[in-house]
């Protein structure tokens, strides 16, 4: 598949997706989003890919935002459209079962920051700089930004983000829990390989479950996710997944992960 604003480049069962909008800071607009969707609805349903990094193209910027220059233009039956499109992209993310790392390299704005945050997990460079500085724009967060922000820090820092609209450090970003982990901008992409390949080892039924059970745990009381973890364990062991897995650790051997 070829795409005029994404790149991407495989690697056995990683795919690193990379948005190329560089004379831009790889700004979302609508074009952009519409191919990511398709992309990773093409990724989702490829069973050779067990995990997918997203990153921005060039050594500047992960994502900017949102186009503000397209942006400017819409009228407000526009904007909710735009809104529930960008909405919808990063829902399917959550939901994809196949684990998506942000590598984020430079700046993380706006709806860059809240690409990222619908991916699994964060890992900047020290050349990240990351806010939410909508408000500054006259409007506020619409990628889901005032959801998931505040989920993952707290709605107090996530007030402190949002309302000043103030960018901040990789180094700061993860003492907050942000970004998992901070790198050298040259090892940014060897580490965030590294953590594919990790998954991409492992089975992938177990992994899907995995990201399945947390992220509809969280919308339960814990006696609920419980029984909703413990379903899903129940249905791996009818899983050949389950039964490759523990026969290769029996065996001294690596297992051979199928996905069934
Ligand atoms: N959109 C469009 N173009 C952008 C851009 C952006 N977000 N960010 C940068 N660019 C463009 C610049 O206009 C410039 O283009 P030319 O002038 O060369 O044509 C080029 O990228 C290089 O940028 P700069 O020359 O500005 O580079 P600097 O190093 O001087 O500054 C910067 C880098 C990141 C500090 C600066 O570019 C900047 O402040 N950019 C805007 C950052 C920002 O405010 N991002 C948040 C955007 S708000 C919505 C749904 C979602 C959203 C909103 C509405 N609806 C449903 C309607 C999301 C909103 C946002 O993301």
């Amino acid at each position: 598949m070829e795409f005029k604003t994404l790149l991407q480049e495989r690697e056995a069962g990683v795919v690193v997706v990379t948005v190329n909008r560089p004379q831009a800071l790889n700004a979302l607009n609508g074009e952009l989003l519409t191919e990511l969707e398709s992309l990773l609805r093409h990724l989702e349903s490829d069973a050779s890919v067990r995990a997918v990094i997203l990153t921005g193209a060039g050594d500047k910027a992960f994502v900017a935002g949102g186009d503000i220059k397209e942006m400017a233009a819409l009228n407000s039956h526009e904007a909710h459209r735009f809104a529930r499109m960008g909405q919808r992209v990063l829902l399917f993310m959550e939901k994809m079962t196949k684990p998506i790392i942000a590598a984020v390299n430079g700046y993380a704005l706006g709806g860059g920051l809240e690409l990222a945050l619908a991916c699994d997990f964060i890992y900047a460079s020290t050349a990240a700089k990351l806010g939410l500085p909508e408000v500054t724009l006259g409007v506020i967060p619409g990628f889901g930004g005032t959801q998931n922000l505040t989920r993952l820090i707290g709605k107090n820092k996530a007030n402190e983000l949002i309302f000043t609209g103030k960018v901040i450090s990789a180094e700061k970003a993860c003492a907050w829990g942000i970004a998992n982990e901070v790198y050298a901008p040259d090892e940014l992409m060897a580490r965030a390989k590294e953590a594919a390949a990790a998954i991409a080892k492992a089975g992938p039924l177990g992994v899907a479950y995995a990201k399945d059970a947390i992220a509809n745990g969280l919308n339960m009381v814990k006696e609920d996710g419980l029984r909703y973890e413990a379903s899903l364990l129940g249905i791996l062991y009818s899983t050949g997944d389950q039964k490759e897995g523990m026969a290769a650790f029996v065996e001294k051997r690596r297992a051979t992960f199928t996905g069934n």
